[in-house]
This record gives structure tokens, C-alpha cells and sequence, in this order.
């Protein structure tokens, strides 16, 4: 695979813990580059909007609240199969059992607050991209 676009979230408890600017230092001594970058925060709508595939799903309602509860940090990440470098940097979903290599065993606390998000296909990440960056023009 070329190169190739993501989405990455920092979330309301990176944010809340001072810890953006780590997971920028991890990323700018990987291989993907931050192209885009802004802070924005959540409604309870809008997390409910983009965790939508979840709907149906025990922990939704506290994932949109978490989701909601703060700022968070958008970007879009560039770089060699940036979609599972992303995800492979981020480690498994549950903080609790991610290595302390990994962004998610490092920054996270548990399987809700679980510091980022990284999409998980390329066509969720493209819809992903459209979603927090509208007309964005990637090359
Ligand atoms: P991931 O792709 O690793 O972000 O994980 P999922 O798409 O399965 O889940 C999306 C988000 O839902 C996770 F980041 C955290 C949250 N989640 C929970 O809060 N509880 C669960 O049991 C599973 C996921």
C-alpha cells in the first residue's frame, strides 16, 4: 500500500491530562506527518453522530458522554499505510491490556478512556476526514 490518509483523535482525557503535546512527539518520530490539525470540542450529538456504528451497544451512551465531556484533538495523519501504522502505534482498544510501547498503554486509562482514536478502513477514514475536515484538499 502507498501513501495513505487517517484520522486520529487525541481525546478528552489526553486533553485533560496535559498530554497532547506527548502524543505529538510520538507521532513526529514516526513515519506519518501531521498534515491537519484542530481542537474542537464534541456535542453529545456529534459523538453520537460519529460513534453511530455503536449505537446498539451497552457502553455507547458513556462513550458519547466521555466523548463529549471535553476538547479533543482532530488530525489528519499522512504517511505509509498510515491507517494501520496509526492503529498499530495506538495498541489494542482496552488501555488496561495494551502494551506500554503503544500510545493507548502509555497515555489511556481503561477500555472507555483510551486516550486516541485512529479509523480503521479506508473508507471510514476517508468519511472520517470529510467529517472534521470539510473540503480539505488532500493530495
Ligand atoms: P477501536 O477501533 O480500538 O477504537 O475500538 P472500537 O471501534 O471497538 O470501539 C470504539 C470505542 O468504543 C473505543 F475506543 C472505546 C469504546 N469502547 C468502550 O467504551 N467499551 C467497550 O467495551 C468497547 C469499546
Amino acid at each position: 500500500m502507498s501513501k495513505e490518509h487517517t484520522l486520529a483523535i487525541l481525546k478528552p482525557d489526553t486533553v485533560a491530562a496535559g498530554n497532547v503535546g506527548n502524543v505529538i512527539r510520538v507521532l513526529e518520530k514516526s513515519d506519518l506527518r501531521i498534515v491537519a490539525m484542530r481542537m474542537i470540542k464534541l456535542s453529545l450529538t456529534e459523538a453520537k453522530g460519529f460513534y453511530a456504528v455503536h449505537r446498539k451497544r451497552p457502553f455507547f451512551q458513556s462513550l458519547c458522554r466521555f466523548m463529549s465531556s471535553g476538547p479533543v484533538v482532530v488530525m489528519v495523519l499522512e504517511g505509509k499505510d498510515a491507517i494501520d501504522t496509526w492503529r498499530n502505534m495506538m495498541g489494542p482498544t482496552n488501555s488496561e491490556e495494551a502494551p506500554k510501547s503503544t500510545v493507548r498503554g502509555q497515555f489511556g486509562t481503561n477500555i472507555e478512556r483510551n486516550a486516541v482514536h485512529g479509523s480503521d478502513a479506508t473508507e471510514t477514514a476517508a468519511e472520517e476526514i470529510a467529517y472534521y475536515f470539510p473540503g480539505i484538499d488532500l493530495i
